[in-house]
């Protein structure tokens, strides 16, 4: 059997920045930032009367200057009017992935695969989905699962706190105390369908202190990177999400002690007084990686 582990390849999404598609200025900017990845918003942060200028703003710049990260294009919901003409205009910008807002059950998941089909989008085009509403995240599990077993698409989950926060009444508080369940829920039904997760964004984008806190926070949660709205956050979240030295020496040391003709087969070894298990091997091997990725990443810069 697939472990859920091994369903997508490794990806480095420790910072991915949000660029409304109908800002020239930011747009101009995008290609000179650090992010692993930026999200092309058609959605909220495009307003109703701008979503048609956006659309060909966006297929316009991407034809000329697409950045080096992932590309993500964030489309309108299905039942806003919007959804049909987005999905059109990212199927022809030619993304590495579609995000969908406001995901609340297996059935918005299942409608964009199958417009997908219809309109033979490429293979390698992933879905993203974002989890925003007290529905989706009660249905987080069969959201991930079926965007896992159905076409294969889905790999990342992105959570969206500003409209949770608003349809459940829980206030911004900092530690984001009462919300920890919920982000834990939708980090567990992510990885329970071996697919990414990205925390939320913090909106006041001149607190660093604050921001760097709450990457801190997703990190230990288990958040492979955060959704940013500033270039000011980029750093900071890289530095949070990524790897240190020490792991990645250890990450070696296990793939190497595994390596060995002595522990050839065996699934258990001591590795200088520590039991250490396959299922660490597994997480070297992905540590190992990402880390290879950023150094690349790096020597491009
Ligand atoms: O100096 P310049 O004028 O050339 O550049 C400005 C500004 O254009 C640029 N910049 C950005 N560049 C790329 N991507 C961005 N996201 C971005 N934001 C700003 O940086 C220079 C300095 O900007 P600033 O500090 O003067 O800030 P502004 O007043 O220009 O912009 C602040 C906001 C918050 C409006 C802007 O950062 C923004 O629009 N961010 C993205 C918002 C967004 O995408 N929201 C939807 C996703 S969040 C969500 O849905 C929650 C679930």
């Amino acid at each position: 059997m697939t472990r859920a582990i091994d369903h997508h390849p490794v990806r480095l999404r420790r910072s991915v920045l949000c660029v409304p598609a109908d800002n020239a200025r930011a747009l101009a900017k995008v290609r000179d930032l650090a992010a692993d990845a930026v999200i092309f918003d058609l959605e909220d942060a495009v307003s109703p009367d701008r979503k048609a200028q956006a659309r060909k703003a966006l297929g316009q710049h991407l034809g000329a200057n697409r950045p080096d990260g992932e590309v993500i294009i964030r489309v309108n919901a299905s039942g806003s009017g919007f959804g049909r003409e987005d999905l059109t205009a990212a199927l022809a910008a030619k993304p590495d992935a579609i995000l969908l807002p406001k995901v609340e059950s297996p059935a918005d998941i299942q409608a964009a695969l199958d417009w997908l089909a219809e309109n033979d989008a490429p293979e390698d085009l992933r879905l993203w989905a974002m989890i925003e509403t007290p529905r989706g995240v009660i249905n987080g599990p069969a959201i991930a699962e079926t965007g896992r077993t159905v076409g294969g698409r889905l790999d990342c989950v992105v959570v969206g706190l500003n409209d949770l926060r608003k349809e459940t009444g829980v206030p911004a508080l900092s530690g984001r105390t009462y919300l920890i369940p919920w982000l834990m829920q939708i980090l567990l039904a992510a990885r329970g369908s071996g697919l990414d997760a990205i925390d939320a964004v913090f909106n006041d984008f001149r607190d660093a202190e604050g921001f760097e806190a709450e990457c801190r926070q997703g990190h230990d949660m288990g958040y492979d990177g955060k959704m940013l709205i500033h270039p000011a956050q980029i750093d900071v979240a890289n530095q949070c999400f990524g790897i240190d030295e020490a792991a990645i020496a250890e990450a070696h040391a296990i793939i190497n002690a595994f390596a060995l003709p002595e522990n050839a087969g065996k699934g258990v070894i001591n590795l200088k007084g520590r039991m250490v298990e396959r299922l660490h091997l597994d997480q070297a091997v992905k540590l190992a990686a990402k880390a290879e990725i950023i150094e690349k990443r790096k020597a491009k810069s």
